[in-house]
């Protein structure tokens, strides 16, 4: 049972439905940094557009309407992870980060070991230097070895400039 043939479907990873729900819980959070459980117009159009999407903003401002059924200027987490289950071309349009973390997160469940992360990067062809060891070392706030997807994100995000 070797591991070469697997590298492909790593790639291919798209979450079955009971794990979208970790990765997309994941995402509403990285962008609710006030951790009020609603993004407004503004926070879900930067999500959606970090996240891969590549409507432009006539467009995501169609799709907000449709998440939140145009009741208020909020859409909540359960509205989020609705919209994107019901609509597979919006799942695969925002799957950009999800991949990414996916071939670091070996059993799905929205954290990926800090070892790993290095190997992996390694055989993608990557030079693992001391400054990304301390930057994965910052991402493992709890220091249990462990970065969520929340905080891989949140970086990313902040890098971005997608949460001032
Ligand atoms: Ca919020
Ligand atoms: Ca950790």
């Amino acid at each position: 049972m070797g591991h070469s043939e697997s590298k492909n479907d790593t790639y291919a990873y798209h979450p079955a439905k009971t794990e979208d729900n970790v990765y997309l819980r994941s995402e509403f959070r990285a962008m609710d940094t006030d951790a009020d459980g609603t993004l407004n117009r503004k926070e879900i159009t930067r999500l959606l557009m970090f996240l891969g999407y590549d409507g432009d903003y006539d467009r995501v401002e169609v799709l907000f309407r449709a998440i939140n059924n145009n009741r208020s200027e909020h859409v909540t987490m359960d509205e989020y992870i609705a919209v994107l289950e019901h609509n597979p071309d919006l799942m695969k349009r925002t799957s950009r980060m999800r991949v990414i973390f996916g071939t670091f997160d070996d059993n799905k469940n929205g954290f990926a070991d800090k070892s790993v992360i290095g190997m992996r990067l390694k055989q993608m062809g990557y030079e693992v230097n001391e400054a990304m060891k301390k930057k994965f070392d910052d991402l493992d706030e709890n220091k249990d070895g462990q970065i969520s997807y929340v905080k891989f994100l949140r970086n990313h995000l902040e890098i971005k400039g997608f949460l001032s």
